[in-house]
């Protein structure tokens, strides 16, 4: 068996159990199941690859922050938005590798570094590489957002011993031009295919609450589970309305249909981790829990994200003594339950 197919969640899954040929009208159906019958059927899915009491830990560093080129219209880090945030130069791999340590104390498992980038230049990815290399030392996971990624780019990544690369489509075909205009769908597609291509484990996802539609979100999850394998991480975010950006007055989004996401989502892929990303620093602890319920396992701890604000830790550690839920051990994390079958 290749690398490649290793990395992925499909290795050694009957067929039949993951599925890549959704059709919209099934998953449209999905998501207007009874409340009940759709958590139902994520939790079950969901326990057929993971313990529904462990929940993986990362922690993200804007290790390159703001004065970004490109337009996506929910970002604060985008140079076309004034949101008052000072752009900064890539930080200096000691100074990385001091907040990882910290990191790592405070119990993540996985570190992400992100970096404002439309793409990264070679020079860039030296120092990039310098930071996995060190992260990895400390018996962290490594996980990296830094634009998009050639193929070359991606192998030098593969060959420093990067564990994920996330980059995310964010919302479906049809709805993407209404939120970006300076990298298409498919230069997306085209990144994706080359970090697969390279054997790093792929961490997309999208964001949910930027005024899309039921047939949006339905598009974004068919794209995700119709690509040649589930990607191993899909991160869910809700929308963090940032002052000054194109989005900062998306109508709300009614919490339960969040929940139908990560349900759906989960019932789609249910060996991959569906991580409760972005926005929970505005969600009520019932969210959050029925989140967990409809199969999330993954969220980010710290205080920070990349630049907006997250639950403190104190905070999160008191949700999970109420649920009773426990962080992930890593050797768990390290292989999905689905390739530990092989
Ligand atoms: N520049 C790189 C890129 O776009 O691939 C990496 C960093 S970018 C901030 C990573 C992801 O964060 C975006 O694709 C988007 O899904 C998410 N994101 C950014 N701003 C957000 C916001 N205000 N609310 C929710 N998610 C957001
Ligand atoms: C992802 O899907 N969400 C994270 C991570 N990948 C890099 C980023 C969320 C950013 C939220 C806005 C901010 O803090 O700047
Ligand atoms: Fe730049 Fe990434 Fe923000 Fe888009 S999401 S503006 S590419 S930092």
């Amino acid at each position: 068996m290749t690398e490649i197919a290793a990395a992925s969640p499909d290795a050694a899954v009957p067929p039949q159990i993951l599925r890549h040929d959704w059709t919209r009208n099934e998953v449209d159906a999905l998501f207007r199941l009874p409340f009940a019958d759709l958590i139902f059927e994520a939790q079950t899915a969901h326990r057929r690859f993971f313990d529904a009491n462990e929940v993986q830990m990362s922690t993200l560093l804007s290790i390159k922050t703001g004065g970004c080129p490109e337009d996506c219209g929910y970002c604060p880090q985008s140079a076309k938005f004034d949101t008052g945030l000072k752009a900064s130069k890539l930080m200096a791999v000691g100074a990385v590798l001091e907040e990882a340590r910290r990191a790592k104390e405070a119990g993540a498992s996985r570190y992400c570094m992100g970096a404002a980038w439309r793409s990264p230049k070679d020079r860039d990815l030296d120092q990039v590489i310098e930071m996995i290399q060190g992260v990895k030392a400390m018996g962290m996971e490594t996980c990296v957002t830094l634009g998009m990624l050639d193929g070359d780019q991606a192998q030098r990544l593969k060959h420093a011993g990067l564990d994920y690369y996330n980059h995310n489509l964010d919302t479906s075909p049809e709805y993407y031009p209404e939120i970006i205009s300076t990298r298409t769908y498919q230069d997306r597609l085209d990144t994706l295919a080359n970090v697969r291509d390279a054997g790093i484990s792929v961490c997309c996802g999208g964001i949910v609450g930027m005024g899309e539609d039921l047939d949006d979100r339905v598009g974004l999850l068919v794209t995700l589970a119709n690509l040649p394998a589930h990607p191993e991480s899909v991160p869910i975010n809700l929308l963090v309305k940032v002052e000054g950006t194109a989005l900062d007055d998306a109508a709300p989004l009614d919490p339960i249909d969040f929940v139908r996401t990560i349900a759906v989502a989960k019932i789609m892929m249910p060996a991959s981790m569906i991580r409760l990303s972005a926005g929970r620093e505005h969600m009520t602890d019932e969210t959050q829990a029925l989140c967990f319920l409809a199969g999330a396992n993954s969220i980010f701890i710290g205080a920070k994200l990349l630049t907006t604000d997250n639950p403190e830790q104190d905070q999160d550690q008191r949700l999970f003594d109420r649920l009773g839920i426990r962080p992930m051990p890593l050797a768990c994390e390290a292989a999905t339950p689905a390739q530990a079958a092989e």
